[in-house]
């Protein structure tokens, strides 16, 4: 008996699948496909245990379904560029490259560790030029269809990190990464045109449902936040022209008692000037200016506003509306002027109140009447309309239709629709990022990099500054250029892309990472995608799933590929967590992956990590529980090499074996063993019931330690069976320990190369009845069969039975009567 000595095993194992390439798979039109990805990680330097249990269930599910005969892409790489690798830089002295390949080959180490079932020679790295330079080309083509545009505008900015952040990434008014507060900043930046796709990007969501969890697709939905509506003209009461609002809710225009526009609306000077409170409504406008954008949003932002001192007229009641400026009201959405409703919209009604502006009920519930003076709140429900002209008496939702019509045929205004989604502002101020491949001529303006210059190579040779601020526009060497246009003295761009943007397409790239000619492989690309299942945290439930599903649908239409959307099923694992608490350095509750490798072997860390909550669950690290994952792996290894030690024989998983000849012992362990493989194939299956199908193979192991004298004794071909079969169920889950055992009891080829252990259906039932089987009336013999057996499979049974089969053989089989769980009558002649 030797000791399970996890470490010695998984060294060993480790190699051996390196050295025969075996994870390595190449396309092959003939064989179906399954494309199983990991969100890749940034590396920051060490792998933590939620890169441990995201890419151990991505490598389950890879590994089975490769032993279920599929070609299975599973790959890797490092999402390389962005601020941290400059902020550690800046902090330790280092080179970013030198700080960020030197994590890349750590946390590479530390993968393989974990015997994941990856094929490394795919493995890419985005800051490479290799890979960066197919993206600038990317950037340049998008530029030429006008996906890409070039435009000033105020943009959050992050004072600690010196670069803009995308609205994404501000939460609460403050930095994604460092939780500095936002601010604003004029900048000219380069954007990407994503609303082009928002209509695409809402529909196809429901090509989605199904693969994708619903609160995935519900935030996605909710970020491009289609409003439909209508946008009407209120003339100004002085001189020509007319304020242009945005409403979704024409039903309540019969309502509107006065107008609220942002501070930076392009009438505003017209409207203040000369006005007795100008100066006041300068000041408001400086104010609000400097707000930031996601706090003039908040819903319990404190309502604001100034009298403009000018008016405008309700288009169908003739009304003299005041106008407003109000600091609740955006210029980056609809028209940036709203028609203010305040007895049916609450912000209205708070303003209203503030300011003593008047109100007016255009909406009552079904059977009340709503008194304006007596008010607390705006009713913002549907019900029928009141003082309305002809539209009086209506329900509100047939008659925002019906006055939609009426507008439109009136010339009074139009149906519209609106986005929340903004265009994706790609510019960053950081060194470690992809160039922008763009020039700026004195004589030519704008100019782009041409095409056979790719890559614009990010130079290595800097200082990082400790500033944060970035080495680029100093680096002359990097700035001082020629126009590709003209040929004269001309600048590059030191703007570098948002990483967002290399994390947008790798999953293309892996499907031909070396090719230097092109992207990638169109043919290798179709064979591959989509990729069939995506595994990654919730946090990415926006960002990088929107952008890529833009990429496509964009490549899509520049002819680079042929399908819509990347990640035809995505799974959304939960948080590591101690102590109730997500493991992070600043509460110290950290458990190292290393360390607990060192300690138990990968196996145990990887069964602990699947047993202890179904993927979408946030996991509770416990000790206890970890000692018990390394406790069933060290019985496992006891069972199959001393209580067992010469019993059993390589006869291969789920052996065919007549259940009649066996002991019912052996039987009840053969329906055990049948009824284990079909368990943890459909609880992960689909399910990614990782906890349950483990469970069900303790069991199985429990049951073996129970009857193992009985037994040994009555049926080693039973008993070789289940334990092969325990084996191939187990390895996807623990793959070292169930190659080492596979190999101890004599098999010659490896257990990565099994096919999926075949359950027989049949021998799942838990009770069996006799039947017996005549031929032409007369008995000739008896078949076992479940009792719940369908009759199909009773009749083949009946006519395969042995001495049936002589009996009717050369004859036709006229006529096969079946009383269900007596007796088959075969009519022959
Ligand atoms: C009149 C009205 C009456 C409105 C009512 C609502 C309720 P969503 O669904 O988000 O698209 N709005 C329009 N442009 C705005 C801007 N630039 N900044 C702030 N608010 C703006 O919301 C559409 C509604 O938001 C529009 O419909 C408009 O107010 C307001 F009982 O018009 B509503
Ligand atoms: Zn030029």
């Amino acid at each position: 008996m030797t000791k399970y000595d996890p470490l010695a095993i998984e060294a060993k194992w480790q190699s051996r699948w390196t050295q025969g390439r075996h994870f390595h798979v190449e396309a092959d039109p003939s064989k179906p496909r399954y494309y199983v990805l990991e969100m890749f990680p940034y590396p920051s330097g060490r792998i933590h245990m939620g890169h441990v249990r995201v890419y151990t269930i991505g490598d389950v599910v890879a590994r089975i379904k490769r032993m279920q005969g599929l070609n299975v892409l599973h790959p890797m790489g490092w999402d390389a560029f962005g601020l941290p690798a400059e902020n550690a830089a800046i902090k330790r002295r280092l080179h970013p490259a030198k700080w960020t390949y030197e994590n890349i080959d750590n946390m590479r180490a530390q993968l393989q560790k974990m015997g994941y079932s990856l094929d490394w020679e795919r493995e890419l790295a985005t800051c490479d030029a290799e890979y960066y330079r197919w993206e600038q080309l990317f950037f340049l083509k998008f530029y030429e269809k006008g996906l890409v545009y070039r435009k000033n505008s105020p943009q959050n900015w992050c004072p600690d990190c010196h670069t803009v952040l995308a609205n994404e990434q501000v939460e609460d008014g403050k930095c994604w990464r460092c939780d500095s507060e936002v601010e604003q900043k004029d900048l000219e930046q380069w954007f990407l045109r994503i609303t082009a796709y928002a209509d695409e990007l809402l529909a196809d969501l429901e090509t989605l449902s199904g693969g994708w969890p619903e609160r995935v697709l519900t935030m996605q939905r909710n970020w491009i936040g289609k409003s439909v509506g209508c946008e009407i003209d209120f003339p100004l009461e002085e001189g020509e022209g007319a304020v242009r609002v945005f409403t979704t809710r024409q039903d309540t225009l019969w309502g509107a008692t006065f107008m609220s526009l942002a501070a930076e609306h392009p009438l505003a000077e017209r409207l203040i000037k000369g006005k007795p409170q100008e100066g006041e409504t300068r000041a408001f406008i400086e104010k609000i200016r400097n707000m930031d954008r996601i706090k003039r949003q908040a819903d319990d932002l404190e309502k604001e506003g100034v009298f403009t001192g000018s008016y405008c007229v309700n288009p169908v009641t003739g009304l003299k509306m005041p106008i407003y400026l109000a600091n609740f009201v955006l210029m980056g959405y609809g028209t940036g002027a709203v028609m203010a409703v305040p007895a049916h919209d609450q912000r209205d009604f708070e303003f209203a109140q503030k300011y003593g502006l008047p109100l007016k009920v255009v909406i009552e519930p079904r059977g009340e009447t709503l008194d304006a003076d007596a008010l607390t709140a705006a009713y913002t429900e549907p019900g029928l309309l009141r003082d309305s002209g002809d539209f009086t008496g209506k329900d509100s939702g047939d008659a925002k239709i019906a006055i939609a019509d009426w507008l439109e045929a009136a010339g009074k205004g139009t149906r519209a629709v609106n986005y929340r989604l903004r265009d994706w502002n790609v510019s960053r101020q950081r060194y470690w990022g992809a160039p922008i491949p763009m020039v700026y001529c004195e004589k030519c303006g704008v100019v782009p990099v041409k095409e056979s210059d790719l890559p614009v190579r990010l130079p290595l040779d800097i200082q990082v500054r400790d500033d944060g601020r970035s080495p680029l526009p100093d680096n002359a060497a990097f700035v001082n250029t020629s126009c590709p246009a003209c040929g004269g003295p001309a600048r590059r761009e030191t703007d570098t892309l948002d990483t967002f943007f290399e994390s947008s397409w790798y999953f293309l790239r892996y499907c031909s990472p070396k090719d230097d000619t092109a992207p990638f492989d169109p043919e290798a690309v179709r064979y591959w995608s989509p990729v069939d299942q995506y595994v990654g945290g919730i946090e990415h439930a926006i960002l990088h799933l929107l952008y890529s599903r833009f990429f496509v649908k964009a490549l899509r239409d520049l002819g680079y590929v042929s399908h819509a959307e990347p990640f035809a099923n995505l799974l959304t694992q939960g948080m590591v967590i101690k102590d109730g608490a997500k493991m992070s350095k600043s509460k110290g509750n950290v458990v190292d992956p290393d360390e607990m490798v060192a300690r138990y072997g990968a196996d145990t860390v990887r069964v602990f990590m699947l047993f202890a909550a179904p993927p979408e669950k946030d996991l509770e690290w416990s000790d206890s529980g970890i000692e018990g994952a390394a406790r069933f792996l060290s019985r496992l290894w006891r069972l199959v090499t001393e209580e067992l030690a010469g019993v059993v024989a390589p006869t291969g998983p789920c052996l065919a074996q007549d259940p009649e000849a066996l002991s019912p012992l052996a039987r009840e362990l053969r329906r055990r063993e049948h009824a284990t493989v079909a368990k943890v194939a459909k609880d992960i299956e689909g399910q990614f019931q990782f906890n349950t199908a483990i469970a069900a193979i303790m069991e199985l192991v429990n049951f073996l330690f129970a009857n193992v004298e009985a037994l040994r004794a009555e049926d080693p071909r039973a008993v070789s069976s289940a334990v092969n079969t325990l084996l191939a169920a187990l390895s996807p889950m623990a793959p070292h320990v169930c190659e080492e055992l596979w190999e101890m009891i004599g098999h010659k080829t490896l257990l990565a190369d099994q096919p999926w252990p075949a359950h027989d259906p049949a021998a799942l039932a838990t009770d069996t009845v006799t039947v017996v089987v005549q031929v032409l009336g007369k008995l000739r013999g008896k078949i076992e069969v479940a009792a719940d057996a369908d009759e199909d499979a009773v009749k083949q049974a009946a006519l395969a039975e042995e001495n049936v089969a002589r009996h009717i053989a050369g004859k036709t089989v006229r006529k096969v009567i079946y009383v269900p769980g007596k007796l088959v009558n075969v009519v022959v002649g």
